[in-house]
């Protein structure tokens, strides 16, 4: 009889951190969404770590390619299958936050632009965890990396995140979402929606890094959890202009629950958690009026 993991469609084995929330998020992109996928990497930990030769934990069909590429590569297979009349296939393509928002951004957008059959999902560990944690464009404020440093005139990253999903539906594709790997029910539907669709998607999953933000592997889904809780990170689909979120954190939690497990917010004093407080309710108030005026049934 096989045993549990042979059904996984991302074999155990593989050599991500202990605890490493990206990795997890494979594991459930791949389960949900089938055998009949063909996926497409950009460079990074989810490709490091997963195919070290000889060796390969997909038990899908697999294409690594460059930052700067993969979302063209995944589009040239999408063509091929259209081409030799397969419409049951679905093209995944999956990049880190350094490949999706920042490096691979060009092709992405060209993607997008095409409206080119591909489900784009993006494992936001907000930073370059594979050349040892430098920025990226959805590092967080104030967060330390060995490129956005602490001293007596820096305190961590000095920008907020690029709002990735707003950016992506900017371009008028059918499906842009927002989901975390801590909660997965939501992170299903989104996967099983953007799977039924045609045309560019695009999900973006906030998966904390246990090694760059410098907290214990075990805690990764609790912290995940926390960041949607604090309204550090939100659960919300657009289509079609209208935003709906799929999460109403109505209760403020402080923000500090969840920077205050992590070595890369160590630095921070009462006035930077103020302000991360107000940069997380302002978010929170605008994308909450912005579902109100897309769902007005919803309105309570
Ligand atoms: C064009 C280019 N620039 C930089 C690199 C070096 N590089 C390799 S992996 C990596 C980090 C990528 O970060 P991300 O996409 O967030 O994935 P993660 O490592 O966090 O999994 C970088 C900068 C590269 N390989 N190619």
């Amino acid at each position: 009889m096989s045993k549990q993991s042979d059904l996984h469609l991302l074999a155990p084995g593989h050599a991500g951190c202990p605890g490493c929330a990206p990795s997890n998020l494979l594991l459930q992109i791949c389960n949900t969404l089938g055998k009949d996928i063909i996926v497409v990497n950009a460079t990074g930990c989810m490709e490091i770590t997963t195919t070290q030769f000889p060796q390969s934990a997909w038990r899908v069909p697999y294409i690594h390619s460059l930052f700067e590429n993969a979302p063209a590569v995944a589009s040239g297979v999408s063509a091929a299958l259209k081409a030799k009349g397969n419409n049951h296939t679905t093209v995944v393509c999956i990049g880190g936050d350094g490949s999706t928002y920042d490096i691979g951004f060009g092709a992405l957008s060209g993607l997008f632009e095409r409206n080119d059959d591909v489900l784009f999902i993006c494992y936001d560990n907000e930073n370059y965890a594979n050349t040892g944690v430098q920025k990226s464009s959805a590092t967080p404020f104030g967060a330390a990396t060995t490129t956005s440093q602490v001293g007596s005139k820096h305190h961590g990253k000095e920008r907020a995140r690029k709002p990735i999903v707003e950016i992506a539906a900017a371009h008028n594709i059918p499906f842009a979402a927002s989901a975390s790997v801590a909660f997965q029910a939501d992170l299903k539907a989104k996967l099983k929606k953007g799977q039924a669709m045609k045309g560019a998607r695009f999900i973006t999953v906030h998966a904390p890094c246990c090694l760059g933000a410098g907290f214990d592997g075990s805690l990764s889904i609790k912290l995940a959890r926390l960041a949607v809780q604090t309204r550090l990170w939100f659960l919300f689909e657009i289509e079609g202009g209208k935003l709906k979120l799929n999460f109403n954190p109505k209760v403020e939690k402080p923000v500090q629950e969840y920077l205050n497990g992590q070595k890369r917010f160590a630095h921070l004093l009462p006035p930077l958690f103020e302000e991360i407080q107000a940069q997380a309710n302002a978010n929170y108030a605008r994308l909450l009026d912005w579902h109100e005026r897309s769902v007005p049934a919803q309105k309570e």
